[in-house]
C-alpha cells in the first residue's frame, strides 16, 4: 500500500508546520484550516480510520485523545475550549485515509452537522 500524505508528512518527505511529535503521534496544522486553530493530530502508525482500528490499538487511541488536549492546551484554547472531530469514511467526511483528529478553536464554533 503506498504512503498516505500523513505518513508524507512523517517521513519529512512533504513539509507541514509541525506543532508536536513524539514516538507514537505527529500534530501539524491543517493546509486548509477551518477556525483560527485548525491542528491534525495523526498516530504514526498507519491506520485508516477508527473503522480499521483493532483492539490491540485502543491505548494508542486514547493516547491520541490525551496528546490532543494537550495540543490544545499548548496552542492556547485549553482555557476558551476547542472542538475534535474525527471523520470517518466517504459519509463522514473523511478525505485523507489515515486516522487524524481534527482540533479546532480559536473562536465560537457553529454548530453545523
Ligand atoms: P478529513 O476530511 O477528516 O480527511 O481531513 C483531512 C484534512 O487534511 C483536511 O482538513 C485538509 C488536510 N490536509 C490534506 N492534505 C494536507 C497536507 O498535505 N498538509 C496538511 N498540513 N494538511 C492536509
Amino acid at each position: 500500500m503506498s504512503d498516505s500524505i500523513f505518513t508524507k508528512i512523517i517521513k519529512r518527505e512533504i513539509p507541514a508546520t509541525i506543532v508536536y511529535e513524539d514516538d507514537k503521534v505527529i500534530a501539524f496544522n491543517d493546509i486548509h484550516p477551518s477556525a483560527p486553530v485548525h491542528i491534525l493530530v495523526v498516530p504514526k502508525k498507519p491506520i485508516v480510520n477508527l473503522l480499521d482500528a483493532a483492539p490491540e490499538d485502543a491505548p494508542l487511541l486514547g493516547y491520541l485523545l490525551e496528546a490532543a488536549a494537550r495540543i490544545a492546551r499548548d496552542a492556547g484554547i485549553g482555557e476558551s475550549g476547542f472542538r475534535i472531530i474525527i471523520n470517518n469514511g466517504k459519509d463522514g467526511g473523511q478525505t485523507v485515509d489515515h486516522l487524524h483528529v481534527h482540533i479546532l478553536g480559536g473562536k465560537t464554533l457553529p454548530i453545523t452537522f
